[in-house]
């Protein structure tokens, strides 16, 4: 595709108030009537310029009378009217489809014999021609039409259910949406679906119908899903004040989705995976994960839907918003402290490297070649963090207030990030504008001294290369021997500090005299900024953290530095001892103070990729690997005891999925991870054979295969036998054998793409197998090249259905240049040979980011 830049924006010259959609569904000649009524809104001399894709137009009218041939363009890629009438009309386009031909799962398609669509970002011109473009509003009336086929088939659109029923032979049903929305928020979906059901009174005390969809027999499977979806629309009134607006709200779970899910106006799309549970399939992870997505989704209705985006400049508007909101509910439905963690976990992970590789680019980047290369980790993960820091700046009270404002002022139009900041109070908002336009993350220097009584704290900023100062909040306290100090008498210089929060430019210095002992300051508390902390590496400091710290997110922190540390030195095959780092974290994990779902944290290393993160250049993925697995098997043995006394606790009932429960199991399943590597697996095997909860059988499994134990390749063929009908479970399984690390797979997962049950048509297979094998550093980095010639040929014979999968799975190459020569140069050769297969905008847009420069 070609570039398209933010100052490029331009409003159309018509808007589209009104659309009649009918759809008569069939699997490979599907007949969309799209008759919409356009006005001008600017030089009515213009052309009107309709956006198709691959569409085959058969009739064109004008007001009810037929087009004349010249009076009109048609390619597939585009509708022209060339001299539209000057004042408001109805252009009728019908075009034809074939759901079953579509393989990227773009427009409408079929998944399990179900009809459905997806439409974000560009994807409605798949079905009919139209202003693809979200800050083109427009109220929708669906006539969804299909055969009336045996076993009661639902149609479903956005919006309310005017009608419904029989008629010649066929059904339909006929929706209206009052909301005017832009083309990406439609969608249909059609075929034999079981339902949840219930009801849930707004507090305004009007009732809305709520239903889950899903494969017919996997009801019960969405009732978490539906309990989650009222805790949502609850939570969203008493935090945000925000209710909700129409009859009805539907979801629908679908087996082939390239998302997580999609937030249609009234009727959300969702993956499957992030609706479908139950304990003896599902493990905790994914309970919280359905919680967060139906969340997510079901805020988007204001965040996103009620105000939608000027232009997909501005994704993260309602992503990281969006992400904001869900993150804080978690937080208050589960533990914040853990939920922080864990949200700070993934933005390390993932978006850290981003932010420092080839794919690095601005929250609201200035321009783009392919918007599907545009949902990443940066607009969704990082945007939340810049919520969060503008919360953090302005308090929760100013924060609410000026969430009303921006309601109350963008409601019903598309709107842009400067319309949403221009809504709080801060002080410098141009220079907050700054995190959203520059790309990279900040370093913050941290050098603390103290002489003769006075301590002095002093944060430096170093901005990321060609970005510019911008205000950090800095969340800290100040720790003596027995508690925080008192820091309203402190000296600040140049940076501001208000209650515990400082605010830092270039620098800030902070002074504290008449001291009798030598404090320590705790920075960055809950991670307040999403920025390096470069501080001279002390593990004494360390432990001391770890004994006087309060502030559970800088606790966690402290041991993990420790324990990469110790990481790091094994790399470089140095000889630390592991006793100290055995000890400290010992203790918390064996502390009843803590809540066991932070104490199974802290039991856990830090990862491969975080050691290669930390590691400067030339990484030897070989050794990262065995760093690793020699380090856990340290500590499972050093720690033994420790570790027996935590598997020894009670375990909660296999059906209790709630929070404590989930916690409870994590920090069993994080005490028998390490004691499996250090060689006490015997409870593990029977764990892995038994256990009737999946939490805990597969964390059994993961800790035989991860030990390399000899009893692995048995326990996961009995895994594999118990469940290949369960196709999420299947997933669960794949990924377990991607993962492995015992030199031989390569071997394996190309063995296992040519298994009954393994298939390039279903995304979540695909993720599950090749995803997961990106993830294991030794073999996907293997020195040879295999590792990187596998993903290529994947995604090279992928690049021909689905470009959207294609492209996402080679963003795994992003940190390539992190490795040594050999693996370098492998990487690169076989990137170029990508780009001159490349099919799609979004496979070489992907790889020629990744080979520049
Ligand atoms: N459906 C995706 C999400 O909710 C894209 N909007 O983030
Ligand atoms: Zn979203």
């Amino acid at each position: 595709g070609q570039t398209v830049h933010l100052e490029d924006y331009a409003p159309t010259p018509y808007r589209a108030p009104s659309t009649t959609l009918m759809i008569a569904l069939h699997p490979t000649r599907t007949v969309v009537r799209n008759e919409t009524a356009y006005e001008p809104a600017g030089n009515v001399d213009d052309p009107l310029v309709l956006e198709g894709d691959g569409l085959v137009l058969v009739e064109a009218q004008l007001d009810g009378m037929a087009l004349s041939a010249s009076a009109y363009e048609a390619t597939p890629d585009r509708f022209v009217l060339k001299v539209p009438p000057k004042k408001r009309f109805t252009l009728t386009l019908v075009t034809i489809v074939s759901p079953d031909d579509n393989t990227e799962l773009m427009g409408l398609y079929r998944s399990n014999g179900v009809y459905c669509t997806q439409c974000e970002a560009e994807g409605f011109r798949r079905i009919t021609y139209a202003y693809d473009r979200p800050d083109v509003l427009t109220v929708y009336d669906v006539l969804v039409l299909a055969d009336d086929t045996p076993g009661e088939p639902v149609l479903l659109s956005n919006g309310n259910l005017i009608a419904s029923g029989k008629m010649g032979g066929r059904r339909y049903s006929h929706w209206h949406d009052p909301f005017p929305k832009p083309t990406y928020l439609f969608a249909v979906v059609a075929g034999v679906l079981g339902a949840v059901t219930d009801t849930f009174t707004t507090q305004s005390g009007k009732a809305v119908d709520l239903a889950i969809y899903v494969e017919p027999g996997k009801e019960a499977r969405a009732e978490y899903a539906m309990d989650a979806l009222k805790r949502s629309m609850r939570w969203d009134e008493t935090r945000f004040g925000r209710e909700y607006d129409l009859d009805v709200f539907n979801i629908v779970a679908v087996s082939d989705f390239n998302m997580g899910a999609m937030e249609n106006k009234g009727l959300n799309v969702f993956n499957d995976r992030y609706v479908l549970a139950d304990p003896r399939l599902a493990t905790d992870t994914d309970y919280s994960g359905i919680e967060a997505v139906i969340a997510h989704e079901y805020f988007h209705n204001w965040t996103g839907n009620r105000i939608t985006c000027r232009d997909w400049f501005q994704l993260c508007l309602k992503e990281g918003l969006t992400v904001f909101r869900d993150q804080e509910f978690s937080a208050d439905m589960r533990s914040r402290a853990v939920e922080r963690i864990e949200d700070v976990r993934r933005l390390r992970l993932a978006q850290f490297p981003e932010d420092a590789g080839p794919l690095r680019h601005p929250v609201r980047p200035a321009e783009y070649a392919e918007i599907s290369n545009l949902y990443t980790t940066t607009v969704y993960e990082k945007g939340a963090e810049l919520i969060r820091m503008l919360h953090t700046f302005i308090g929760e009270t100013a924060f609410r207030r000026g969430m009303d404002t921006y309601f109350e002022r963008f409601d019903g139009t598309a709107a842009t990030v400067e319309d949403f900041i221009s809504c709080f109070e801060l002080d410098e908002p141009d220079a907050f504008m700054r995190w959203y336009h520059d790309a990279g993350t900040p370093t913050v220097r941290v050098d603390e001294a103290y002489v003769d009584g006075r301590y002095s704290l002093q944060l430096t900023q170093c901005p990321p290369e060609g970005g510019a100062i911008k205000p950090i909040p800095v969340r800290l306290a100040v720790l003596g021997q027995t508690g925080a100090l008192d820091l309203s008498g402190a000296g600040v210089e140049e940076g501001s500090l208000c209650g515990d929060i400082l605010t830092l430019k270039e620098s800030a210095t902070i002074n504290i005299d008449g001291l009798n002992e030598e404090p320590i300051a705790s920075v960055f508390r809950g991670f307040s900024a999403p920025v390096h902390i470069d501080r001279p590496v002390d593990p004494v400091r360390d432990m001391a953290l770890l004994e006087r710290d309060s502030d559970p997110f800088n606790l966690w922190d402290a041991s993990q530095r420790l324990a990469l540390g110790v990481l790091v030195d094994r790399y470089w095959g140095g000889s630390l001892e592991v006793d100290a780092l055995a000890e400290s974290i010992g203790r918390i994990a064996a502390d009843p103070r803590m809540e066991p779902a932070f104490r199974a944290f802290v039991l856990q290393l830090p990862s491969r990729g975080t050691l290669v993160e930390v590691l400067a250049g030339d990484v030897d993925a070989d050794k990262v690997d065995a760093a690793h697995q020699e380090l856990t098997a340290a500590l499972g043995a050093a720690m033994a005891d420790t570790l027996a006394k935590l598997r020894a606790r009670p375990a909660p009932t296999a059906d209790d999925v709630r929070a404590a429960a989930a916690g409870e199991r994590a920090l069993r399943n994080a005490a028998q991870h390490l004691a499996t590597a250090g060689g006490a697996r015997e409870a593990t095997v029977r764990q892995a054979m038994e256990a009737t909860n999946m939490t805990d059988r597969l964390a059994a499994l993961n800790a035989l295969a991860a030990a390399n134990a000899p009893e692995a390749d048995a326990a996961l063929k009995a895994f594999h036998d118990a469940f290949e009908d369960e196709p999420l479970v299947l997933n669960k399984w794949f990924s377990i054998e991607a993962l492995r690390s015992d030199g031989r797979s390569v071997e394996r997962v190309r063995e296992l793409m040519a298994h009954p049950k393994f298939s390039l048509k279903n995304p979540n297979r695909v993720r599950s197998l090749i995803g997961a094998f990106t993830q294991n550093i030794a073999a996907f980095h293997r020195a040879d090249g295999a590792g990187y010639r596998l993903l290529a040929e994947v995604a090279t014979t992928l690049d021909q259905q689905n470009p959207q999968v294609a492209a996402r799975l080679l963003t795994a190459f992003g940190e390539y240049r992190r490795f040594d020569a050999p693996r370098r140069e492998a990487a690169r050769a076989v990137l170029q040979d990508v780009q001159a297969r490349a099919r799609s905008s979004d496979v070489a847009d992907i790889v020629r980011r990744l080979l520049k420069g």
